[in-house]
This record gives C-alpha cells, structure tokens and sequence, in this order.
C-alpha cells in the first residue's frame, strides 16, 4: 500500500494524512540530498522553532504589553520596538544553540556574530521586518537566508559577503491572524501555514508558482518624485492599462501576496538590504517561476556586497511583469 491511507476520513473532510515542515524537511533531504549530513536539516528545524516561539511572543504582545518601543536604537539606528529586541534576542538563542550556525548577520545587529562550536552554515536575518507595524496590529515577518561556509573556512565575514545565488537556503514567516513561512532550499518553493494548537507548521501550497502576468503593482507611490523618470513613465503606463495598486507596507506582506496572486513589487530607492531582505526574497521568487532584479535591469542574486548591512533597489514579481518594467530602463 503505497498511498495514503486516507479512504473513509476524506469522507468525513478529515486529513489524516498532514505534512508538517519538520517531515517535509526530512523527506527532501532523503529524495534531493541522500547523501546530506543532515546539518541543513537541523538548521531548518532550529529555525522553525525560532519562528513558533517568535509567533507566540507575537500573539501575547498585546496581552503582556510588549508593543512599543524598546528605547534602544539598531545597528543602523532605527529606534528599536520590543518585540525587534525580544525577535532578535530568540533568533540569536535558537541558532547559537543549534550547533549547526557559525556565522550570524542579523539586522538588529552592527557586526557579524560568530559563534563558538563548529557549525558550517551562516544565517543572514532580518529578525522583526516591519516593526513599526506592530503598534498598529498589522502583520510584521521575520526573513532569513543561508550559506553554506566555504570550504576551509572557520566562520567569518567572507561567508556572506558573497552572490545571492549561493544561498542555499531561504524564505521569510510572515505573522498575523496565523503564521505564514514560505521556504526554498533551492527545489522550488513550498508554504506553510502554523497550526497554533498542534505546534506544527502544516504543508499549505506545495511548489508554488506565480502567474507569468498579473496587473497588480505594489511600491510606495509617496516617494515617486525621488524615483528616475523613466521609473514614474512606467507607472504611468500601467495606471492606463487599468493596474490595481496594492502595498501594505511590510515586505514580507506584499511579497506574500506577490508569491500567491502574481504581480511586480519594487522598491526603487535604496532602503531595503541586500544580504536579508533582497536575496531571500529574490531567490524565493526565482524559485516560483518569477524574477528579482534592480531598477537597473541587474539580477539580485548575481550582486556582490560589500558590506552586511549594504542596501539595494529591487524589482520582483512574475516574469512577464517585471521584464515590462525594464522596457523602460534606458539602453
Ligand atoms: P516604506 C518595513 O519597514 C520595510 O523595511 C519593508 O518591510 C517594507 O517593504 C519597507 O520598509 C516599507 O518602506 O518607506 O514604504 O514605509
């Protein structure tokens, strides 16, 4: 008996047959990777514990006050809220004590950490996106990336100072009503959706693709006089051809959407981080059938940084869409 034994509980609307990450996780690495150690597997698993602690800590915020500012500022002086210090303080624990992470980069965080112990992975995070959010009940991700360490290498900032398309590993937990995780381990993308009562984070949408087309822009018109000219023709291209505009103002959200309806995200000036908002992204919409690249036409997963914190312009979405936008980027 190969298939599910599912036959009468379908009848009764019942799934007996769920696929939680963590058994999702192991039967990649049995089909994709046989010969793997099984460290990446570890790794993923340290991570979703990081994101279902995250979560709870997010529900009570309201209830135990943990909303507002933290009075602190980060490394690149955003003035700190609560739960930025107390996400940071759980994703920093959760990977320590994986014993799989030797180099972090978080966004809270000015230097890189190296931890003690031998892991061969490092993680670029940003632990709470979109902090300002939470005053206001609107969702807030946490958006991750992974290297592999390069071979000979004892942990250091040449681990992550390399092209996006060497991650190995990628994807964000957006958190609201539940928690949402899209994933990629470089075998397409998968997304799955926490289940608060069994603790499990449950297969929701298995290899999602996005649409080639869809008429959904999403960028902060309110800067559009900081944008080229040739960035506000485009917009104005597509408002004639009827385009809805939807941006809600968190990354992790209006990718989201992007990932699940189709349609182009972009951020034309230079806010958003390469390292742990860019490549993830990108490498999850590559992933899905879409592309990421700068206003510049330049593909976000082949760009070099040189700094941890360095900053990007990025464009991403269904295929058809954003090759659209770069009708317009002068020869
Ligand atoms: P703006 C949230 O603060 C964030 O870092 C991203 O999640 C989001 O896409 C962007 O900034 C929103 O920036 O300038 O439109 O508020």
């Amino acid at each position: 008996m190969s298939g599910p034994v599912n036959s009468v509980s379908k009848q009764m609307n019942v799934d007996t047959d769920i696929i939680t990450l963590t058994r999702f996780i192991l039967q990649e690495q049995q089909t994709v990777a046989p010969t793997a150690t099984g460290e990446l597997s570890l790794l993923l698993n340290a991570l979703q514990f990081a994101f279902k602690f995250i979560a709870h800590n997010i529900r009570r915020a309201e209830l135990v006050n943990l909303i507002g500012v933290s009075g602190s500022a980060n490394s690149t002086g955003d003035v700190q809220k609560k739960l930025d210090v107390i996400g940071d303080e759980i994703f920093i624990n959760a990977m320590r004590s994986s014993n799989n992470v030797k180099v972090l980069v978080s966004e809270e965080q000015e230097d890189l950490i190296v931890f003690p112990g031998g892991g061969t992975y490092a993680v670029c995070t940003d632990p709470i996106d979109g902090s300002s959010n939470i005053d206001a009940g609107v969702s807030v991700g946490t958006i991750f990336g992974v290297y592999k360490l390069q071979e000979g290498s004892t942990g250091g900032i040449s681990d992550v100072l390399r092209p996006g398309k060497e991650m190995v590993a990628a994807g964000y937990t957006m958190y609201g009503a539940s928690a949402h995780l899209a994933l990629t381990t470089g075998h397409g993308v998968n997304l799955f959706t926490l289940d608060t009562q069994l603790g499990e984070f449950i297969l929701t949408h298995p290899n999602l693709k996005l649409p080639d087309t869809k008429n959904i822009y999403s960028l902060n018109e309110g800067y559009s006089n900081k944008f080229p000219e040739y960035v506000q023709d485009y917009l104005k291209d597509i408002k004639k051809e009827g385009y809805s505009l939807r941006y809600i103002g968190l990354m992790v959200a209006d990718v989201h959407r992007t990932l699940l309806y189709g349609g182009i995200f972009a951020y034309p000036t230079l806010k958003l981080r390469v390292l742990y908002e860019c490549f993830p992204m990108a490498l999850l919409m590559e992933q899905a059938g879409g592309s990421a690249v700068t206003i510049k036409g330049e593909r976000i997963l082949d760009i070099l940084p040189k700094g941890i914190h360095d900053k990007s312009s990025i464009v991403l979405g269904s295929k058809g869409e954003v090759e659209k936008s770069l009708k317009h980027v002068p020869k």
